[in-house]
């Protein structure tokens, strides 16, 4: 496709499609947006990032990842519908304007390209990334248990064969590093929102343990106001609060190691459904799992550029 009036926001798509609607993207928007390739995945595919930015150097900024797991395809689908919104609503929402004019957003939506090409090629469920090492069979490492912030503690697991296998080191695998390395280079991102599916649930740190984060009763009141937004689009009930409380102790996770990094804003999404459909979200919700996040995210970027 040459264009990106020809793509469906309201189907899945493959990495083929996504890369290709990324530059078509790109191209149509070139006055707020441009594409950054942070690194190469294991079998050494593009790890791309799309900058919104009205200008400036070294705005504050804000980071959203989606697809971190390769069978959470909902989350990949409303990262492209939330980065036409952007676009489409930038000089027209007094809100979101604001926060561009101020602050620049990233968001990479193909988090984990080997497992979401996996996806489309082998199995649909997938959901660690391709790496392999000397001494095992088993394939890939949970991205989201390989980063530096408690790793290899509760709620990860050290064997390779494991859907929660750590890696052999924090930040062993590319697609982790090319984050890590880009936002601590940065230097001045203020919040950052890793989103998953599915359970319906809005969660900030800590996952590696009980213990309250500094600015807790901040993130409790600011989560529950994002929940109530997107809960008024279209009735959709989420539960908030932190990691280990709400779902299970889970480490060496993103959102802990970005709070531990100072961006105070760290929030994980689990979007649509609570487990009827589960990873297998028909693609007739992409559109309303979407509107509805969009008006969550909102939230927290208005909360981030105000505070
Ligand atoms: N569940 C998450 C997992 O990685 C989670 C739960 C989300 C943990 C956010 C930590 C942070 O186990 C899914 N669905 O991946
Ligand atoms: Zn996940």
């Amino acid at each position: 496709e040459r264009s990106t009036s020809s793509f469906s926001y309201s189907t899945y798509h493959n990495l083929e499609e996504i890369y290709s609607w990324i530059d078509n993207f790109v191209m149509e928007h070139s006055d707020i947006v441009s594409k950054i390739q942070i690194g190469n995945s294991f079998e050494n595919r593009p790890i791309l990032v799309l900058k919104f930015s009205t200008g400036g150097s070294q705005h504050p900024a804000i980071w959203i990842d989606t697809g971190i797991h390769s069978r959470e395809w909902i989350t990949h689908a409303t990262g492209i519908w939330t980065a036409n919104k952007i676009v489409s609503d930038y000089g027209k929402d007094p809100i979101l304007t604001d926060i561009l004019k101020a602050m620049d957003i990233f968001i990479e939506l193909v988090t984990n390209p080997d497992g979401f090409a996996f996806t489309h090629s082998m199995n649909r469920l997938w959901r660690k990334n391709k790496s392999i090492r000397p001494g095992t069979f088993c394939i890939g490492v949970d991205l989201n248990r390989n980063w530096k912030s408690g790793f290899g503690g509760n709620g990860s697991n050290s064997n390779p064969c494991s859907e929660t296998y750590h890696g052999p080191f924090p930040q062993s695998e590319p697609e982790v590093a090319a984050i890590v390395k880009f936002i601590t280079a940065h230097g001045n991102f203020k919040a950052l929102i890793s989103i998953h599916s599915y359970s319906q649930m809005l969660m900030y740190p800590y996952g590696r343990s009980l213990e309250p984060v500094s600015n807790q009763r901040e993130l409790y009141n600011l989560a529950k106001d994002a929940v109530k937004a997107l809960y008024e689009v279209h009735g959709t009930e989420y539960i908030f609060g932190s990691i280990s409380t709400t779902l299970y102790v889970a480490s060496g996770i993103t959102v802990d190691w970005a709070y531990d990094s100072g961006i105070k804003y760290a929030f994980s999404f689990e979007l649509r459904d609570t487990g009827h459909y589960g990873f297998l979200l028909p693609a007739t919700q992409i559109i309303p799992t979407a509107q509805e996040t969009w008006m969550a995210i909102r939230t927290v970027m208005e909360h981030t550029l105000t505070h």
